[in-house]
């Protein structure tokens, strides 16, 4: 008798034993110890700062959302069609969260009876679970099989478990938040995983008025700057340090020769910051930044340089019809 399917597959516990917040506050410890001092942007999401990262994805201003919402939504009949046209496939969505885009996807799949099944990957455990419950509820024929982890060890568990045709989503500009060396190396592993007729679909946002993007980051309700000073917050919450937040600020900044909008937060008093974690004591100047995030912006030309870089070829690009962001379809040969 065949095993029934598990709906959920853990794997965020760190094989060497390791906590999560060990690793944290090395990396902070690392950050503030720079001369240029930096803190990793994928330390934004914690409970709270997903929430506000929702709430940003609502605002007015963060077209990026609402304009890949508007490219799944007028091309999801040619995405589908593309994805299904060698049969079986799993569908892999990395960084998944509540799946509000991929659901365009899936109820398009399902619609055009194509035979795949669904497997958001994320490193939040709830998440997971909401989607897989919400999933049952909204899409019950569709077959589900969350994964909770890390993007590689989630593709090696994929390897080992999912044997035939694959499919992945990198939605959302998520690639934008890395740098030119960390998304070649990022995609190049992506593409170790793949073989000859598996896909990939990215979003990108593309370059535009520079005020467009500067409006983005910097919302006038100041959820973003929220976002970006919880990640002080959750320093003091899970590493005992003591920031003072009112003696922070964000800043954010967009370079039209680079296309990268950079995030910061800069201390607007002389003052030392303790971390009881590291035991260690940080000195800040007035108006010192610390640097948070980058959010790159491409043209079509770069995102198609860059799949070809990592081995793939642009099979699709698929645009909202004001040409404000681009989810590429990248084909393995
Ligand atoms: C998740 N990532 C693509 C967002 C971005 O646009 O870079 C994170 C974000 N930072 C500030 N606002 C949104």
């Amino acid at each position: 008798m065949k095993a029934p399917i598990r709906p959920i597959i853990d794997l965020s516990l760190k094989a060497d034993g390791s906590t999560d917040t060990a690793l944290f506050a090395r990396d902070v410890v690392a950050g503030l110890s720079k001369k240029q001092k930096t803190l990793s942007s994928r330390y934004f999401y914690d409970a709270t700062g997903s929430k506000l990262f929702q709430q940003i994805m609502a605002l007015p201003e963060y077209y990026l959302t609402r304009c890949e919402f508007d490219v799944l939504t007028e091309q999801k009949q040619a995405i589908s069609a593309r994805f299904g046209s060698d049969g079986f496939f799993h569908l892999i969505d990395l960084g998944a969260g509540d799946a509000l885009k991929t659901k365009i996807l899936l109820r398009e799949l399902y619609q055009q009876q194509q035979e795949f099944d669904y497997v958001p990957v994320d490193i939040s455990g709830d998440a997971m679970l909401h989607l897989t419950h919400a999933l049952q509820a909204e899409l019950p024929k569709v077959k589900v099989q969350a994964v909770v982890g890390e993007y590689f060890r989630a593709l090696e568990w994929l390897q080992e478990h999912k044997h035939e045709r694959k499919v992945v989503l990198f939605l959302g500009s998520n690639i934008g938040n890395f740098n030119k060396d960390e998304s070649l190396a990022f995609l190049k592993v992506i593409r170790s995983y793949l073989k000859a007729g598996d896909k990939l679909l990215m979003g990108l946002d593309l370059r535009k008025d520079p005020d467009t993007i500067l409006q983005a980051y910097n919302d006038p309700t100041g959820v973003t700057a929220a976002f970006n000073l919880n990640l002080l917050e959750r320093i003091n919450r899970e590493l005992g340090g003591n920031f003072v937040l009112e003696n922070f600020r964000h800043f954010a900044t967009y370079n039209p020769l680079e296309g990268v909008m950079r995030s910061f937060l800069i201390s607007k008093v002389k003052q030392q910051v303790h971390l009881a974690a590291a035991d260690q004591t940080f000195t800040f100047d007035a108006w010192e930044a610390i640097h948070t995030e980058n959010s790159h912006k491409y043209t079509l030309e770069q995102a198609q340089e860059m799949g070809k870089a990592c081995g793939f070829r642009t099979e699709t690009v698929f645009q909202d019809q004001q040409g404000c962001f681009a989810d590429v379809l990248f084909a393995v040969e």
